[in-house]
C-alpha cells in the first residue's frame, strides 16, 4: 500500500552509507500527513519531491535519487508552485502539489493585483534586520503580520551587532515583536545561535532587505561559503541585491532553510487576521470604544485615543496598526475572493479538511 515512504527509507539507508550529498535528509521533512495525501493522490508512479528553485519553465528539485530538474504540466506555470513545496512528479514532470501546512504569499509588485507564492511548508520566519540606519519598526511589523497570518512563528533577527551598539535596536524591536523572540548577532560569526529555529525536518525562510546578512546567516549555518554574499552602499547601508531567486536548501543538521532576495517593503495582502494577532492588544481596547464604526482619530470617548493619552499605548505604533489596516481594506477591494483562492490559501485548517486537495 505504502509507495512512498519505502523510498524515503532508502534516502536514509542511502544517508548512512554516506552515498548521498544533503538531499538525504528529505525524509525528515516528510510527514504522516504528506505521506496520507500522496496515498489519497493514488498515483502510483509517482515520486515525492522538495522544490528548491523555481525557473520559468522548470524547478529545481531534491528527490530520491538526489537533485532532480522537473518540468511543469501543460495546467500549471511556475507561479502556482512555491519553494518548500512538496509535489508528485513522473517522468520528470510535476503532477500533484501535496497539501501545504503553510503558505507565504504577498501581492504581486508592479500595478498587477494578484498574489505571488514566496514559499510553502514553513515553520519560522527569520526576519533579518541591521542594527544602524536599516532598523524601521514598521517594516519589521509588516513581516510579523505575514508571518502570523500564514501561521509562521516569527523570530527577529538583528544582524551586525559587531559593527554597531546593538541595545537600542533590541529594545525598538520588543517594543514591536509581539512576543516574538529577539536576537542581536554578528552575521558572519553567530549563525549558529539560529539552530533552534532551524531544527531537524523544520523549514525556516529568511526574509529582509538587500544587504542585512541573509545569505552571510545561510553560509553561516551551513557552514560553507555557498550562497553568494555582497557589500553594502557607504552612503545609506543599502545592499546591491546580490541574491536574486528563493532557494531551498538542507543543512547538516536536518532543518530546510530558504534564502531569498531582499526586498524593500513586502507587500500585504489577506494578512487580516495576522495584523489582528500582532495588534490584539490595540484591538481589545478598540471594544470599548463608544462607536463602533470608531475610526480611533478625534472621535468622543475612543478606548484607543484614551491610552495613548495617559501613557500606555504608543501613538506612533497606532498610527501603523491604522495604516496597516487601511492596506488590508484597500488591496480586499482590489483582490476578488477567487483571485485569493487561486492562488492556494492551504493553512493548517483547509488542508486538513481537503486533505489530498491542492
Ligand atoms: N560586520 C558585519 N557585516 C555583515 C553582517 N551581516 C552581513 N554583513 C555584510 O553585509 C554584506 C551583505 O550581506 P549579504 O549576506 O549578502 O546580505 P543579503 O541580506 O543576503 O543581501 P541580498 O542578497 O542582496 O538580499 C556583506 O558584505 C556581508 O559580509 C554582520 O552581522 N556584521
Ligand atoms: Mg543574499
Ligand atoms: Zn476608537
Amino acid at each position: 500500500m505504502n509507495k512512498v515512504l519505502p523510498r524515503l527509507a532508502q534516502f536514509a539507508r542511502a544517508a548512512q552509507d554516506g552515498a548521498m550529498t544533503n538531499t538525504a535528509l528529505m525524509q525528515l521533512g516528510w510527514t504522516p500527513d504528506l505521506d496520507a495525501a500522496a496515498q489519497a493522490a493514488a498515483l502510483p508512479n509517482a515520486a515525492p519531491y522538495r522544490i528548491a528553485m523555481l525557473h520559468k519553465s522548470r524547478a529545481d528539485a531534491l528527490g530520491s535519487a538526489g537533485p532532480a530538474t522537473l518540468i511543469f504540466p501543460p495546467d500549471m506555470t511556475s507561479a502556482d508552485v512555491a519553494v518548500g513545496d512538496f509535489v508528485l512528479a513522473e517522468a520528470g514532470r510535476i503532477c500533484h502539489i501535496l497539501p501545504r501546512h503553510s503558505l507565504l504569499r504577498r501581492r504581486a509588485a508592479g500595478t498587477g493585483v494578484g498574489l505571488q507564492l514566496i514559499a510553502a511548508n514553513v515553520d519560522c520566519m527569520l526576519i533579518v534586520t541591521a542594527c544602524g540606519l536599516e532598523f524601521n519598526a514598521a517594516r519589521v511589523e509588516r513581516y510579523l503580520v505575514l508571518a502570523h497570518a500564514s501561521d509562521i512563528t516569527p523570530v527577529i533577527v538583528l544582524t551586525k551587532a559587531d559593527v554597531i551598539d546593538p541595545e537600542p535596536f533590541v529594545a525598538q524591536a520588543n517594543a514591536v515583536a509581539g512576543g516574538a523572540a529577539v536576537l542581536a548577532l554578528n552575521a558572519k560569526t553567530g549563525a549558529g545561535a539560529l539552530l533552534p529555529y532551524v531544527a531537524a525536518g523544520k523549514t525556516a525562510v529568511l526574509m529582509g532587505s538587500s544587504g542585512v546578512g541573509k545569505s552571510t546567516l545561510a553560509n553561516g549555518l551551513l557552514g560553507a561559503q555557498t550562497h553568494a554574499t555582497g557589500g553594502v552602499r557607504d552612503k545609506d547601508e543599502r545592499g546591491r541585491h546580490t541574491t536574486t531567486a528563493r532557494h531551498l536548501f538542507a543543512l547538516p543538521n536536518g532543518g530546510w532553510l530558504i534564502d531569498t532576495p531582499g526586498v524593500r517593503e513586502v507587500q500585504l495582502a489577506d494578512v487580516d487576521a495576522g495584523i489582528d494577532m500582532l495588534f490584539g492588544d490595540i484591538l481589545a481596547l478598540s471594544n470599548d470604544c463608544r462607536f463602533r464604526n470608531c475610526q480611533h482619530k478625534s472621535e468622543p470617548a475612543c478606548a484607543v485615543q484614551a491610552a495613548v493619552a495617559r501613557g500606555a499605548l504608543d501613538a506612533q505604533r497606532v498610527e501603523r496598526w491604522r495604516k496597516l489596516l487601511a492596506e488590508g481594506a484597500g488591496n480586499a477591494a482590489a483582490l476578488t475572493q477567487s483571485q485569493i483562492r487561486a492562488a492556494g490559501r492551504h493553512t493548517k485548517k483547509s488542508a486538513a479538511k481537503h486533505s489530498g486537495q491542492d
